[in-house]
């Protein structure tokens, strides 16, 4: 079997992309804690090859799990022999891979844009593209918007921060970062509208205007590039960093596994091949290293969003622990804002609270780290979808899906500049 796998992962590193052909999505529903913990048992099966992309949380919450042509009979038979409930939440996963990179090449394009006005916000774009973009951007806007390498990625590619400022020296900040687990395509094209939405914004909505004359925005749009340039050229659903772990075949670790907040605690894996393997010690990374060194010697970050998908979920603190935040009070209600803006404009539905208590238990996280480092307006989001696609929304979404979290972050950002602390 081990042989096996180690020579479909040489063909691939030989002839190119990854296929899922034949891979399937499950959605698998615990009735009582005895199935759910069954449903965990999985999870060590590394044979299977299974990848979580919903992980197993309680009762109430449904598990996401790919599921390789080769493990499904076996899945699917342990499955019903416990008479637990699935269902096919994704029949073929290459058939809708196959339909997104349609999408990608069928756009017409004449050309490169050679500027922010002609990008196609509305497709997916590969990593050299939004590098591009960024350059395009600065160029267009030189008064209001530069570019600050924060650090080198594992495989030594400039880790770009975009600030957006219209003047004054340290002024209080936001951040807001997209694609630190690379797959998450829906981020970081996301992230791309925002950023032209800011330029475009400025001097024309009052409310941004006022939070850009007082304070500074920082974009990282490709927070984990080496993963983003993966996904576009060997594996679609790569989600970790690109560094070798010693000891161990299997490559990366969980980016939002890796923060000095209840790292290594229950909430994140020690073994190398899991998705959500935390490293061998916090801040191992140089993609969580580079903003941790950037978000300390800034000392003036007031707000901190961490861009995820998919879910549809606005979360605050703490992953790691059950102790509720001392702010929870304030964070919950400003949640319960900027998810009632967001669906003002589609009737998208959010679901919103701590990590813990919403989502699962996930140690040595961002916003847990940038919360307990003093920044109170600390949130990640989970985007679209709840899992009709996952990981893989169709580009068609992109813009309805940037154009309402935008609302909740202008919620976020406003709150922020009318409560300085
Ligand atoms: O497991 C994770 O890291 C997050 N889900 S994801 O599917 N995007 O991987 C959930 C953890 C909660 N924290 C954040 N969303 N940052
Ligand atoms: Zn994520």
């Amino acid at each position: 079997m081990r042989g096996l796998f180690a020579l479909a992962a040489l063909f691939v590193a030989v002839l190119g992309k990854e296929t899922f052909e034949g891979h399937q999505v499950l959605r698998i529903t615990a009735k009582d804690d005895v199935q759910l913990s069954l449903i965990k048992d999985l999870e060590d099966l590394i044979g299977l090859e299974l990848d979580f992309w919903r992980g197993v949380t309680d009762v109430a919450s449904p598990v996401d799990v790919r599921v390789p042509f080769h493990s499904l009979q076996s899945v699917k038979i342990y499955l019903e022999t416990q008479d637990i409930e699935y269902s096919i939440m994704i029949k073929d996963l290459q058939a809708i891979l196959d339909e997104e990179q349609k999408e990608m090449v069928s756009v017409p394009r004449f050309g490169q844009p050679r500027n922010t006005d002609s990008f196609d916000y509305a497709s997916y774009h590969t990593l050299s593209e939004i590098y591009s973009f960024q350059d395009m951007l600065v160029a267009e806007n030189p008064n209001m918007v530069s570019k600050i390498v924060i650090g080198q990625s594992y495989e030594g590619r400039p880790l770009n921060v975009l600030k957006f400022s219209t003047g004054g020296t340290n002024r209080p900040a936001i951040w807001i970062d997209t694609g630190i687990h690379s797959r998450e395509w829906v981020t970081q094209a996301s992230g791309t509208w925002f950023a032209k939405k800011i330029v475009t914004d400025y001097g024309r909505d009052p409310a941004l205007t006022a939070i850009l004359d007082n304070m500074d925005i920082f974009l990282e749009i490709v927070t984990n590039p080496d993963g983003f340039y993966y996904t576009h050229n060997t594996n679609r659903m790569w989600r970790k960093t690109r560094k070798p772990n010693s000891g161990s075949m299997c490559v990366g670790v969980d980016p939002n596994r890796n923060w000095d907040a209840g790292f290594g605690e229950a909430g994140a894996s020690s073994s190398p091949c899991s998705e959500t393997y935390r490293g061998p010690r916090a801040n191992s990374e140089s993609e969580v290293k580079s903003i941790v060194d950037f978000v300390k010697s800034h000392g003036n970050i007031k707000a901190f969003v961490s861009i995820h998908s998919y879910s549809q979920m606005l979360l605050y603190p703490y992953g790691y622990t059950r102790t509720p935040a001392k702010d929870e009070a304030e964070l919950h209600e400003l949640a319960r804002k900027a998810i009632t803006d967001l669906a003002s404009l589609y009737g998208t539905r959010y679901r919103y609270g701590s990590i813990i208590t919403t989502i699962y238990q996930a140690s040595g996280g961002t916003i847990d780290w940038t919360y307990e480092q003093g920044i109170k307006y600390s949130y990640t989001f989970e985007l679209r979808d709840t899992g009709r696609y996952g990981f893989i929304l169709p580009a068609n979404q992109i813009i309805p899906t940037a154009e309402e979290t935008w609302l909740a972050l202008m919620a976020i950002m406003d709150h922020t500049f009318k409560n300085p602390y």
